[in-house]
């Protein structure tokens, strides 16, 4: 039999442990949005690749567009931690649509954060609202984790910059209004890159084929081409050779994103095994009376809430301004994203046969938690960056 859907309220796993009122408040917001809007098309959409700009804009009409942008122009003004709350909340419903959502993000706080005052207030109400969606272009097809390696150009001419080269993988491509560029304008290294914001409609702007993806299906992801593309020079967020920087701050928070991601997969998944339990005999008794699967759902939420604790200490590091910050957001994307997955995977074997089964649900949170250990950095770079803060004298 299905599983009927529900949150598992008051027990050790239940989110909302540890949040003040304010934060359980906004959480039960996108607990409800998750249950009613995202979870009953969730397969739908994975199925017909359907990019749901409906549920797109209701959702930024609770004020999840824009999260972490400060309430100037628009802006939710809520903090990383809050963001964190609100993230793994919606993806109990649907992963791929909240990872889609959690990029939209952090396009708009990096053009919140970094750029001037024209372009903040074109873009940010649009973006907050999701009138107008964003994509993240960073990764090309030479320079994925080598991302300082880039080479698409930005040349000056006239009162315009003229792009020049490709970005690979872009998730929204052909579907978001802004594009967040980092492209070359100085020397070799990141010390060379800048970030300029490339509308739709521009000339020389076009998109490759839509990639077809073990997960993610809810939103495109194809290769951005720039043939000359023109852009005006006010268009460039932040300063040049400031754009790697930007990039990086951006991911930080965009590597807690996807773990928030991530852990609303694994609780919904362990709310789907743990039904499953309750009803399905073999040997005469139900599958929760058989200690060894007991023992993995133990295990398993284990592994949510200390995935969960690092998430949330390194989004906190974040809203603090900690020194230790990148090492604790890399840290806990590494660890949660792996351990989620785990979950997942391990949902499906509790689900046998019926797990592998597109009609239940739990292989679809498997498939869209896979690859949050590959991208945002993939989690070998998340090791070098830790590696790296604990070598550094
Ligand atoms: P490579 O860098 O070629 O890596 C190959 C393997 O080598 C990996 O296992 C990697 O960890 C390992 N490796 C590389 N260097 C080292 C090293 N120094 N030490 C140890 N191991 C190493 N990018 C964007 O900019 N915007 C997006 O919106 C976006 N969306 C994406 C959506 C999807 C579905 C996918 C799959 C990718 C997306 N990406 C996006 C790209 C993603 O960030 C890259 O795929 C990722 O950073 C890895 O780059 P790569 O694929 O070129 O792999
Ligand atoms: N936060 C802030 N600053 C950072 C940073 C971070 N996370 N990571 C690097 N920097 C800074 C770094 O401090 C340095 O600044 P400075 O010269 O002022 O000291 C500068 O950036 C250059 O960094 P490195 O000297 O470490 O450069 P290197 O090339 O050795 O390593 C690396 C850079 C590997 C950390 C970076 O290229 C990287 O993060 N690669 C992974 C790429 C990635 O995450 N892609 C994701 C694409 S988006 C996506 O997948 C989506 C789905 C949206």
């Amino acid at each position: 039999p299905r599983q009927k859907r529900c949150i598992l309220t008051g027990s050790s796993i239940d989110p909302a442990h540890g949040l003040g009122d304010d934060q359980r408040q906004i959480q039960q917001v996108a607990l409800d949005f998750a249950q009613n809007e995202l979870a009953p098309n969730m397969q739908q959409w994975d199925a017909e690749e359907i990019f749901p700009v409906e549920s797109l804009r209701k959702a930024a009409s609770l004020g999840f567009g824009a999260v972490y942008c400060s309430d100037q122009f628009g802006g939710t003004g809520l903090s990383r931690l809050d963001a964190s709350v609100i993230f793994e909340a919606l993806a109990t419903g649907c992963c791929s649509t909240t990872a889609y959502i959690s990029i939209h993000n952090m396009c708009a706080w990096m053009i919140d954060k970094f750029a001037s005052d024209d372009l903040r207030s074109k873009w940010i109400p649009k973006l907050a609202s999701m009138e107008a969606f964003a994509s993240y272009c960073l990764t090309e097809p030479g320079a994925g984790s080598d991302a300082a390696s880039l080479i698409t150009s930005a040349k000056k001419d006239g009162q315009d910059y003229v792009l020049n080269g490709a970005k690979a993988f872009i998730s929204g491509a052909g579907k978001s209004d802004v594009y967040v560029v980092m492209c070359r304008t100085g020397d070799q290294g990141a010390k060379g890159v800048s970030c300029i914001l490339v509308e739709k409609g521009s000339p020389g702007l076009s998109f490759g084929k839509k990639e077809k993806k073990v997960g993610w299906n809810s939103h495109p992801a194809s290769i951005v081409s720039f043939d000359d593309c023109r852009v005006p020079q006010r268009n460039l967020v932040g300063v040049e050779g400031q754009g790697f920087s930007i990039a990086m701050r951006g991911l930080n928070g965009g590597r807690i994103n996807v773990a928030s991601c991530s852990l609303g997969a694994a609780l919904a998944a362990i709310q789907h095994a743990r039904g499953h339990m309750k009803v399905r005999k073999q040997f005469g008794k139900t599958l929760d009376s058989f200690q060894y699967l007991q023992f993995r759902l133990a295990e398993m939420a284990t592994q949510l809430v200390a995935s969960r604790l690092m998430v949330r200490n390194a989004a906190t590091s974040l809203d603090n301004k900690d020194p230790n910050a990148v090492a604790l957001c890399s840290m806990a994307k590494l660890f949660a994203t792996e351990e989620c997955f785990k979950i997942c995977n391990d949902a499906m074997q509790i689900f046998g046969g019926y797990g592998y089964l597109k009609d239940y649900p739990v292989q679809q949170y498997m498939r869209d938690t896979r690859v949050h250990c590959i991208l945002e950095g993939t989690n070998e770079i998340m090791r070098l960056l830790v590696a790296r803060d604990i070598l550094t004298e």
